[in-house]
């Protein structure tokens, strides 16, 4: 135990040394300024989870999403305003989010428990980890104290959100450009064990992919066998924008090693997914994982979840806490 609490010190210093004089995110920052908020976001969670199972993947997406774009500030659940569509959210990488209401109602709530005290990017954070934590999935720590930001900007979210397209060497620039490294790419990619995908994020994988044409020229990458299921039972036309895949089958909505095996055969659904096997250290960490011991990968995408949520962070007095997470506060 001693030897915990000592690791625990020298991890925490050597965060403070990184961020220099910046002030930092630390476990429990509403502990007195609003002591329920915690609480009030893992009951919201435990409670209305159940009957809307699809929150946890689209919450730890929207999540990834934020922090990828101006810092984990929930820049992405903002508005555009004066009926342009020009914030993240009106990005096409991010036209499938969904759980922005979901996450309106914590607000709300804590809105009511001590006004203008809880960030937006927090809430985000917690509600992420706790249903995803709920599901059975992994826990990891959200140290708090973000602040949220006023400017959301679509082409920042075209310009900074790794496509489904990307090829290994484009993944890790995207990953390496916010300080996470290739192992940090792998086990947080692993969150595809969970959730679904429209066919416009893969179809190009289905169907004339060389350009050669005919249905059986297919991503040569993607195991031929389930191309053709896709083909036959999803994405019956190169066009389907609306029907949907789940990226782990079998298990989409379990928090399991099975997207890495699938993507060991060749089942990824993303040439991203497809990508991480083409690279030998990234392959060599899938597969201890899915030889390790269970714990192995919750403990390792915990380790990533943090730095994720750690992303140029605004803290102390830079941003706002909004006071509805889709509008900039008024002043
Ligand atoms: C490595 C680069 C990544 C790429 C290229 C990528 C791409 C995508 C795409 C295209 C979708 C499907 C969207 C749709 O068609 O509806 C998706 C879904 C998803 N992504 Fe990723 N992603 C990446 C990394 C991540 C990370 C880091 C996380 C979280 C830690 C994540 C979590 C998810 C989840 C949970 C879903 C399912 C969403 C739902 O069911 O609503 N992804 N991703
Ligand atoms: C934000 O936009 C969504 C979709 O356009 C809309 O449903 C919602 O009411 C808006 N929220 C606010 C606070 O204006
Ligand atoms: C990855 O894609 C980029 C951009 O299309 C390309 O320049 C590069 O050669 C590709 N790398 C590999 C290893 O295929
Ligand atoms: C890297 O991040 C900066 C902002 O932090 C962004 O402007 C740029 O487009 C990003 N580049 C890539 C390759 O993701
Ligand atoms: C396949 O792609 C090629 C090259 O982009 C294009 O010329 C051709 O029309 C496409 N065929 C079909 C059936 O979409
Ligand atoms: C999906 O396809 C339909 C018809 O092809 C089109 O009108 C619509 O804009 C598309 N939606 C997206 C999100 O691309
Ligand atoms: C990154 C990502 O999710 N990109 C997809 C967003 O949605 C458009 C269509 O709406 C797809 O073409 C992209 O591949």
């Amino acid at each position: 135990m001693a030897a915990m609490v000592a690791l625990v010190a020298v991890t925490a210093a050597v965060v403070l040394a990184g961020g220099a004089a910046r002030a930092q995110l630390i476990e429990g920052f509403y502990s007195h300024s609003c002591p329920q908020a915690e609480k009030i976001i893992k009951d919201y969670v435990m409670e209305h989870v159940p009957h809307a199972p699809g929150i946890p993947a689209t919450l730890i997406r929207t999540h990834f999403h934020d922090c990828f774009v101006r810092g984990c500030d929930a820049s992405v659940l903002l508005n555009a305003t004066g009926g342009k569509k020009d914030a993240e959210k009106d990005a096409a990488p991010n036209l499938t989010l969904r759980g922005f209401g979901f996450i309106d109602r914590i607000k709300a709530i804590l809105e009511k428990e001590c006004p203008g005290v809880v960030s937006c990017a927090d809430i985000l954070a917690l509600a992420a980890r706790d249903s995803v934590n709920f599901i059975g999935g992994p826990f990891w720590s959200v140290p708090t104290g973000r602040r949220d930001g006023t400017v959301s900007i679509k082409q920042e979210a075209l310009d900074n959100i790794p496509a489904p397209t990307f090829n290994f060497t484009q993944l890790l620039q995207s990953f390496q450009n916010k300080s996470l490294n290739l192992a940090d790419l792998v086990w947080l990619s692993g969150a595809h064990t969970i959730g679904i995908a429209h066919c416009n994020s893969f179809s190009k994988r289905l169907y004339n992919f060389t350009g050669r044409g005919g249905p059986g020229d297919a991503d040569p990458s993607l195991d031929k066998f389930y191309a053709a299921t896709l083909r036959r039972n999803k994405c019956k036309t190169p066009t389907d924008n609306t029907t949907i895949a789940e990226m782990d089958p079998g298990s989409f909505k379990t928090f399991d090693l099975d997207y890495y095996r699938g993507v060991l055969k060749h089942r990824g659904l993303f040439q991203s997914d497809a990508a991480l096997i083409t690279d030998a250290a990234a392959k060599a960490d899938i597969l201890t994982v899915v030889n390790g011991p269970p714990e192995l990968f919750f403990k390792v995408f915990a380790g990533s979840m943090v730095k994720l949520g750690a992303i140029e962070v605004k803290t102390g007095s830079e941003g706002e806490i909004r006071k509805h997470c889709a509008l900039v506060n008024k002043h």
